[in-house]
């Protein structure tokens, strides 16, 4: 009897054990499938994230998008898709950019110069507005230009003639005076100097432009703005990443490349600057491209050793042919200093050019006066801010008015 009682017993157990069992999944399990009508796409809005490429807002940095890769610079060859699902990247559209006339964009620099033109325009007109320009007066005039870079030696030249002209005028306006000294600034330009860039091919080959100077001057910004400017005048154009120290100099270049479908020939990190830049010269007349530009580093913390390299990224460069121009980029902003630094590289390599950079970003505009004459050699260019059209041709002229705020 007991038996029977423990059969049954367990009998019941058994049968709600495998009712249990049968029943308890249906409740654990997750429901299957997300309704799929609901979800979005998990790519973002392609609405947000293309910036209707450029013109607008000039200050931009370069935006990672958009860069295309040139045959150069392409990566290796991607294997075909694994079919693993995955968001698709946000599609980059390698527009190319069409770049804005270089024609007027001096006059640009009469906004940009607007801290210049308070130490030079209104500081000078006030003094020569003075009913009588004694020494004092004279003095003053010659600190405000030293004060604004021209130098000490150009300065007491300027001002010399121009007291001399005030002294034969006998009675000169303060607009008359102003109009003078913006003539003898402008003749302390030499406006004869051929400010021409090299940039044209020669005999069949490309020109060849070798971009010097110290880190941060600008190297590789004017190598993108200059390039640009070349392509918009239909140029074509091969840029060499020689400085191979810091992967992201390569990187920069390449994105200016690419914003402009300029081609980038560069090498591994670290790779020999001589290399590379022999391999642009290279890849551009095979490519029978117009213009080759080679970037190049700017430490100077080893004097010897970058005037070494330079030296012989030149002399590499010339195995192809000779190089047509070797721009010296200098900051405007560090004046005096500047010189100096710039001294250095004119022993080296054989400057044929010089580009003044950030002259929006200082009060001292004058700078161009002495560089020009401390060095013997022409600028040709301005850099007036970071955006990708902010280089213009030098005029000395224009520059002159731009500075003295001179309507006369
Ligand atoms: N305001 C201003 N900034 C500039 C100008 N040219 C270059 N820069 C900035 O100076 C910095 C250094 O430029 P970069 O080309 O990298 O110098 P590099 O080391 O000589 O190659 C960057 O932030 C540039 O945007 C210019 O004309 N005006
Ligand atoms: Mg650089």
């Amino acid at each position: 009897m007991e038996s029977y009682i423990v059969f049954g017993l367990v009998l019941l157990v058994v049968v709600i054990g495998a009712t249990l069992a049968l029943v308890a999944p249906r409740y654990r399990k997750p429901p299957t499938l997300p309704p799929p009508t609901e979800e979005k796409p998990p790519t973002p809005a392609p609405t947000e994230q293309a910036p209707t490429i450029e013109k607008a807002p000039p200050r931009a940095k370069a935006p990672p998008a958009g860069i295309k890769p040139s045959v150069i610079d392409a990566p290796p060859p991607v294997p075909a898709a694994p079919p693993v699902v995955e968001a698709p990247p946000p599609v980059e559209v390698p527009e190319v950019e069409v770049p804005a006339p270089t024609a007027g964009r001096l006059v640009r620099l009469r906004a940009r110069l607007s801290r210049s033109q308070n130490v030079f325009g209104k500081g000078l007109l006030a003094l020569l507005s003075r009913d009588k320009l004694d020494d004092d007066t004279w003095d003053e005039v010659e600190e405000t230009l030293i004060g604004a870079d021209v130098g000490v030696a150009a300065t007491t030249d300027i001002v010399g003639k121009l007291r001399e002209r005030a002294r034969i005028h006998g009675t000169a306006t303060a607009t008359e005076l102003r109009a003078m000294l913006a003539d003898e600034l402008v003749a302390a330009l030499d406006p004869q100097m051929d400010r021409t860039l090299a940039a044209r091919p020669q005999d069949g080959r490309p020109a060849v432009l070798l971009v010097v100077g110290v880190n941060g001057a600008g190297k590789t910004t004017t190598c993108g703005k200059i390039a640009r400017v070349l392509v918009a005048d239909g140029h074509t154009v091969v840029l060499g990443a020689a400085d191979t120290f810091r992967a992201a100099a390569a990187e920069q270049l390449a994105t200016w490349a690419g914003r402009v479908g300029a081609e980038v020939v560069r090498g591994p990190e670290g790779a020999d600057p001589a290399s590379v830049a022999f391999d642009a010269v290279k890849r551009g007349i095979d490519a029978g491209v117009d213009t080759v530009l080679i970037d190049t580093a700017g430490r100077l913390q080893n004097k010897v050793g970058l005037m070494d390299e330079l030296g012989k990224v030149k002399r590499v460069v010339e195995k192809h042919g000779p190089v047509d121009e070797t721009l010296l980029i200098l900051d405007a902003t560090t004046g005096q200093n500047g010189l100096e630094q710039a001294r250095v590289f004119t022993e080296v390599v054989d400057v044929t050019g010089v580009v003044l950079t950030k002259l929006d970003g200082t009060a001292k505009g004058g700078i161009v006066i002495a560089v020009q004459r401390k060095l013997g050699i022409p600028v040709k260019l301005v850099g007036l801010g970071e955006g990708p059209d902010d280089l213009a041709p030098f005029d000395a002229r224009q520059f002159v008015d731009a500075l003295v705020g001179a309507d006369a």
